[in-house]
């Protein structure tokens, strides 16, 4: 009932009789005057004149699945929402959401984590109301070593969402930072539960910092705030995201990972510099030559040796 009340004031560019409302939703004026206390309580303004009647004057900066479906056109990502207040790691809910048989394309967002992860189990700052904290189920069919494309895949489609919402230029640090004016606007996880030969699912998790202030900001990271002096519509980038995303991954099971990776060439802070690779089984010093097709960074060391990584953390040295 909020929703079809919603709908009646956003399709209205003047006030509307609580009268109205009731009669044509069928509810009697107090159960009406109920749903508007609940929504004036999830943030909606709505302003109530006498003999006049109701106007939405604003809508509050949530990411709810009902704002998030309006206006969004995929066909499958983002189809079926969970949606937080506060969640431990919006991943973990994923994981487990698709071991339960969640469908593909199906999201789950918090409005801020308590245990919010980075790889290797580092901490992810996920403060609440500013950033997107979003993981997205995926089940492709294809080889759990070609996995990291998706990774690849994903950060393309952010700096898609960044250029069109933000006007923002973004570049990607192999394998998983998205980095604006050299800090980190985000990052993403992804994580598998495969078998040698078959993906059962995968879980992208990714993380934009939007409408953090400096101040809250680790002095290596950076947000749109920051970056473009106000705060901007998180449900718009959203929705992009997810857009982009399903356009570049409906190209990828059509077609393989080629094109994900001549766009990702193209949006690479890494290649072409001097880099340090720090992983927990060695440390590799050399030239980010390329990218292999899955989704591997091919590194010449100065001895001449060509040698490819699967995973680490880069340093760029110069
Ligand atoms: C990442 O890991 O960059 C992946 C972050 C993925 C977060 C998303 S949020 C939704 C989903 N649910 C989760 O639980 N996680 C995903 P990594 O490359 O390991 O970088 C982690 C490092 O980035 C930390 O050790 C910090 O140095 C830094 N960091 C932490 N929070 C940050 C933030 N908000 N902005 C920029 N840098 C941050």
């Amino acid at each position: 009932m909020n929703e079809k009340i919603l709908n009646l004031l956003r399709n209205s560019n003047d006030y509307v009789s609580g009268e109205e409302i009731s009669h044509r939703l069928g509810v009697s004026r107090q159960a009406f005057w109920k749903h508007i206390q609940d929504l004036k309580g999830m943030g909606y303004d709505i302003v109530a004149v006498p003999h006049l009647g109701y106007r939405l004057v604003s809508l509050p900066d949530r990411l709810f699945s009902s704002e998030i479906e309006r206006g969004l056109d995929t066909k499958f990502m983002g189809r079926k929402i969970y949606y937080f207040d506060t969640a431990s790691s919006t991943n973990d809910i994923a994981m487990q959401l698709a071991s339960k048989g969640a469908p593909e394309g199906t999201i789950i967002l918090s409005e801020s984590q308590t245990k919010g992860r980075g790889r290797l189990n580092r901490a992810w700052i996920s403060p609440k109301y500013k950033g997107i904290y979003l993981s997205v189920i995926l089940k492709p069919d294809i080889l759990p070593k070609d996995a990291p494309v998706l990774t690849l895949l994903a950060g393309v489609s952010a700096c898609e969402a960044l250029k069109e919402v933000c006007g923002v230029d973004s570049l990607i640090k192999w394998p998983n930072d998205i980095l604006a004016q050299n800090k980190k606007l985000g990052g993403i996880l992804t994580e598998l539960n495969a078998e040698t030969d078959e993906i059962h699912h995968i879980v992208i998790g990714i993380g934009l910092n939007v409408n953090n202030d400096k101040k809250s900001l680790l002095p290596s990271a950076t947000s749109l705030k920051e970056l473009g002096g106000e705060n901007v519509s998180r449900l718009k980038l959203l929705q992009e995201f997810l857009r982009r995303l399903e356009e570049n991954y409906l190209v990828f099971q059509k077609k393989g990972g080629a094109a994900t990776i001549e766009k990702w060439r193209r949006l690479s802070d890494t290649l072409g510099r001097h880099v340090r690779i720090i992983s927990h089984k060695e440390h590799i010093e050399g030239q980010a030559l390329d990218i292999d097709t899955d989704g591997g960074l091919l590194v010449r060391q100065g001895s001449g040796i060509m040698r490819k990584v699967m995973t680490g953390d880069v340093v760029h040295c110069r």
